[in-house]
């Protein structure tokens, strides 16, 4: 039986042990108040350094193992999905629960060059939500089609979710980089119309005002252990990497302590449910910064 290291609420491996010490440790991860206003107004900050190389190099090496869908551990994923591209000649890799199964991408959840920012991002103390990874193989990488993330996630209310979605490689206009629609954050909730088929299927539920903003996407270019924070209304997608290099990326998506299950079903796939009105805790929904 593999260890589920979703019972450690805490670090487990050596993975942040060159994490800054000292008089004011935390200094050097604070966004500025300019960073926060950015947000704020555009529903989205990006180019976060969260990873040394090491770092970067060990949850490339995990999660090469994790590809392989025979790897030890492959029962606690909540959802797997070697190809869930819908494109019969595209590969788009997609799956929740890595911090289970890989003790690096476990003890990411605890780096604090993540957890602060995202606590000023969110105004209070950070809960887990909900881990995923989005690698786009070399050559014939899948999209992902323009959505809102909380429009997975009405499950769980109030609306005070965050994404953070950190490169595992250079992430560029060629090879399928995130692209945001700035200020889509102030729209509307949409309705969910597909996550890795047609790019533009959403333009079925936005208004022509809405459609005419996405002749003006922004590509968020970053380097590998970059991140990138957005807001859950904010619309955002990837086209496809044909390049010679894959493009792979460990979102983690959070929630303000004292957010609550909105559902009799399990939140996740293969957990119990959280009555409704109860807030997230316990095993699966660790606190991972403390305001
Ligand atoms: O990695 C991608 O291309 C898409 C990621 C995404 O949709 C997300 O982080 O919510």
């Amino acid at each position: 039986m593999t260890h589920d290291f979703s019972t450690d609420h805490q670090p487990v491996s050596t993975f942040l042990s060159r994490d800054p010490h000292g008089e004011d440790p935390d200094a050097a991860f604070r966004l500025s108040d300019e960073q926060i206003a950015f947000f704020h107004e555009n529903g989205y900050v990006s180019g976060i350094r969260i990873l040394s190389d090491d770092q970067i190099e060990q949850l490339r090496s995990e999660l090469s193992a994790l590809l392989d869908p025979q790897h030890d551990g492959r029962e606690l994923w909540h959802e797997y999905h070697s190809n869930e591209s819908a494109d019969p000649n595209r590969v788009l890799f997609h799956a929740l629960g890595a911090w289970r199964v890989s003790p690096g991408f476990h003890d990411l959840l605890w780096h604090r060059a993540f957890g602060i920012p995202a606590s000023q991002l969110l105004g209070g103390s950070v809960r887990f939500w909900h881990d995923q990874l989005f690698c786009k193989p070399a050559e014939h990488g899948g999209v992902v089609a323009w959505h809102q993330d909380y429009s997975y996630w009405t499950r769980t209310q109030p609306m005070a979710h965050l994404t953070c979605w950190i490169g595992l490689d250079d992430a560029t206009s060629r090879n399928g980089c995130l692209q945001y629609i700035p200020g889509s954050h102030q729209w509307n909730l949409l309705p969910i119309t597909g996550l890795a088929g047609d790019m533009n299927a959403i333009q079925e539920a936005l208004s022509p005002e809405q459609w005419e903003r996405f002749q003006h996407p922004v590509a968020i270019e970053l380097k590998a252990g970059e991140a990138s924070f957005h807001h859950p209304l904010m619309v955002h997608g990837s086209y496809e990497n044909s390049t010679s290099s894959p493009r792979r990326a460990a979102v983690i998506n959070v929630i303000r302590d004292g957010v609550t299950s909105a559902s009799v079903d399990p939140l996740l796939q293969g957990i119990p449910a959280v009555p409704p009105g109860q807030p997230l805790g316990g095993q699966f929904f660790p606190l991972l910064h403390n305001a």
